[in-house]
């Protein structure tokens, strides 16, 4: 037990300015690592030394480390081979390089078309009167069929989808489908300004001829160019899961499933091409046996995101409390602390998304990134962490 590897626990921070939760919030939530970006960088340009070591020396102020970075984005030009794609790969090495010159270790990125993670609703009162992020299938059906109207839209459901998306709308209050139409649009961490629906219509235009076994071999040069590189200097690479894990808007999602992450880990069979495994977003689909997946892909796993959500029989989920979801967080937790032992490792974990509870309500966060939710979920995640330690030292 005493020398047991356990968890290095972190909070994601938007940054200086950006996050009305401090690193002292986050050191006082018992985390010794921070997890940021630099989202004042944009996308497809080179991180430099000089930025790195800034962010680094603002994080080090609160006693704290900058664990992993969350996230080095993607541009699209690389996910669609166009544009200035070579050049943004070329700039994604440097980045790696000046990233490692600068002591850090962990990437974390997503191959996710134009849109990050999906949410009808960041406000969703819970019965405790809490709040979690929402995602109504029907709310999301209507903002896709009948407020964006995206062209051929309606190929993508079934009838009776067609049917009760559209009583959905036609009973929804002008408000409820303001707050639908914005919450949609949404979906770009560190960033607060929404897309327009023009943009997002022109930006699914260009992916009108991308499927996804052509955003697949994208995803598998793009790593076969940067993952030997991370390599090469000792830093790893995290892909995060799609969220939701299933196409959205007609673009393909390709880190969805037990056999994408199996192909992606196998396309280039180095270490540093690895996994941010997110139960949350993974937990989503029913047929993801996370404890299973941790234990196939043990190895390359990196950094953890523990969340689960809630489904029901029509596709809704909601964000649920962190014990008390779908995720078996015992035996996801009991797999990662057998992984730890065995790589003699602490990986880092950040408790994702929390409720917006207590105090929390009465600030502005970026959705899911409260202060008390989350510490509530990184207490009760490093509880059972303990218990489950103590209890096989013990055995
Ligand atoms: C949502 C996050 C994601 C994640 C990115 C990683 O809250 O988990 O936005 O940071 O997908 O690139």
């Amino acid at each position: 037990m005493k020398n047991a590897y356990k968890f290095e626990q972190t909070m994601r921070w938007y940054g200086p300015g950006n996050d009305v939760v401090s690193l002292w919030d986050i050191r006082q939530a018992g985390c010794t690592g921070v997890v940021t970006a630099l989202h004042n960088i944009p996308v497809g340009e080179v991180w430099t030394v000089a930025e790195i070591e800034k962010r680094k020396a603002a994080v080090a102020e609160a006693g704290l480390t900058w664990t992993v970075i969350e996230s080095l984005p993607v541009s699209e030009d690389i996910k669609r081979q166009t544009g200035n794609y070579l050049l943004h790969i070329d700039n994604y090495k440097q980045s790696i390089r000046n990233i490692a010159a600068c002591g850090l270790q962990v990437i974390t990125y997503n191959f996710m078309p134009i849109l990050d993670w999906m949410r009808t609703d960041v406000s969703y009162e819970l019965p405790d009167r809490s709040r979690a992020l929402y995602f109504n299938k029907k709310a999301f059906m209507a903002f896709d069929l009948f407020m964006l109207k995206r062209p051929n839209a309606e190929k993508d459901y079934s009838e009776a989808e067609i049917a009760g998306a559209k009583a959905f709308f036609d009973s929804a209050s002008q408000e409820e489908k303001d707050r639908i139409f914005h919450n949609c649009l949404l979906g770009l961490p560190g960033s607060e300004v929404p897309f327009t629906p023009e943009e997002i219509l022109s930006a699914l235009y260009n992916y009108s001829h991308i499927d996804a076994a052509k955003l697949k071999q994208h995803l598998y040069y793009f790593l076969s160019e940067v993952a030997p590189v991370a390599e090469a200097c000792g830093v790893t690479l995290a892909i995060h899961p799609d969220d939701p894990p299933y196409p959205l808007l007609g673009l393909p999602r390709i880190v969805s499933t037990r056999a994408d992450l199996e192909a992606l880990l196998q396309a280039v069979p180095v270490k540093a091409n690895g996994l941010c495994f997110c139960t949350g977003s993974l937990g989503v689909r029913a047929d993801n046996p996370l404890a299973e997946m941790i234990e196939q892909f043990g190895d390359r796993i990196h950094f953890v995101h523990l969340r689960t959500t809630k489904r029901d029989a029509e596709g809704n989920f909601f964000e649920a409390d962190h014990l008390d979801g779908d995720v078996d967080m015992y035996a996801v937790v009991k797999a990662l602390s057998g992984v730890m032992q065995k790589r003699q490792i602490n990986l880092p974990m950040r408790p994702d998304h929390g409720h917006q509870m207590l105090d929390d309500l009465k600030k502005k966060t970026y959705p899911g990134y409260t202060a008390i939710g989350r510490l509530r979920g990184l207490a009760e995640l490093r509880g059972l962490e303990l218990g489950i330690l103590r209890s096989q030292s013990e055995a």
